[in-house]
């Protein structure tokens, strides 16, 4: 059964996430039929890519799949997890991906959004990052993600409180590019793509993989990443990981106790 829709405007592939009973919750199933649509559009020269929830989803993705985070002590969000590597796609899939967005977006789908390299989103839109609303230590690849999107201050504030924002906000801190009425959002978001599809690919692309290579570009020792990486799994170790899935699992808020 497939939980996405894959449909080609010429040189426009437009991939829409189509699981609403579970909210697009990014599973292992979801994530790969995403990874594999994006191939498909590469292998077929698309020269722009639209990535969107199904028409009338009241929530964009509600993250990464909480039932398929492992609760043995490993890493829940370690290199091979498909989230981790449907973020890798996207920031290196060789032509611009545009995030359509009508609804909240949670979690794990805020970093997918935010790998995208151009994200269009309604007033109604929110962006709640949620690791410590679950008990998750976010891996370090995701928060460079997140610093390169916003100002720390404005990353702290979304880590800490773990409570969505506005599209409104997200725009006005330079998160997201526009925030487009509904009605508008589709013809907007189409205009923009059919735009860059028209101009020079190759230009485009080389842009998009010096601009990802130089923002990527940090000064972190080894010492100073295992120390980083090491933190993780005081939290992936801890009873709070394992109460803040419970208590999602069991539809309660969860009691965290620092341990
Ligand atoms: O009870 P049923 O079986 O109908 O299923 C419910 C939910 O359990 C399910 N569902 C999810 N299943 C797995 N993973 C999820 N992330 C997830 N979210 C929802 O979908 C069915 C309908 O959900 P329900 O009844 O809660 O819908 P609602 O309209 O009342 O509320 C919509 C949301 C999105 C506000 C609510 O579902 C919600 O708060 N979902 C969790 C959002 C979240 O915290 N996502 C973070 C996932 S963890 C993650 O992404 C990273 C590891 S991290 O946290 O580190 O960023």
């Amino acid at each position: 059964m497939t939980l996405i829709s894959l449909t080609q405007d010429g040189p426009v592939g437009i991939i829409a996430l189509n699981n609403p009973k579970k909210h697009n919750a990014l599973s292992h199933q979801l994530v790969t039929e995403v990874i594999a649509a994006l191939k498909t559009l590469g292998e077929a020269s698309a020269r722009a890519v639209i990535l969107r929830a199904q028409a009338g989803s009241k929530v964009w993705s509600a993250g990464h799949d909480i039932g398929e985070l492992p609760e043995d002590g490993r890493d829940p969000l370690g290199w091979n997890d498909p989230l981790r590597e449907l973020v890798r796609t996207i920031e290196t899939f060789p032509c611009p991906v545009i995030a359509m967005i009508d609804g909240g977006v949670w979690g794990g789908a805020v970093e997918v959004v935010l790998a995208c390299d151009i994200i269009i989103a309604t007033p109604a839109s929110t962006f709640a990052v949620t690791p410590a609303k679950l008990g998750v230590p976010y891996n370090v690849s995701g928060m460079m993600t997140f610093m390169s999107a916003a100002s720390l201050r404005i990353v702290k504030e979304l880590a800490f409180t773990a409570t969505p924002i506005s599209a409104t906000r997200a725009e006005h801190v330079g998160m997201i590019n526009h925030v487009i009425e509904p009605q508008e959002l589709e013809a907007f978001t189409q205009d923009m793509a059919a735009t860059i599809a028209a101009n020079a690919p190759l230009s485009i692309s080389v842009m998009k993989e010096q601009l990802r290579v130089l923002a990527g570009a940090k000064p972190l020792t080894p010492r100073g990443f295992e120390k980083v990486q090491g933190l993780r799994r005081v939290v992936y170790d801890s009873q709070d990981y394992h109460e803040g899935i419970r208590a999602f699992k069991e539809k309660r808020k969860p009691k965290f106790t620092g341990s």
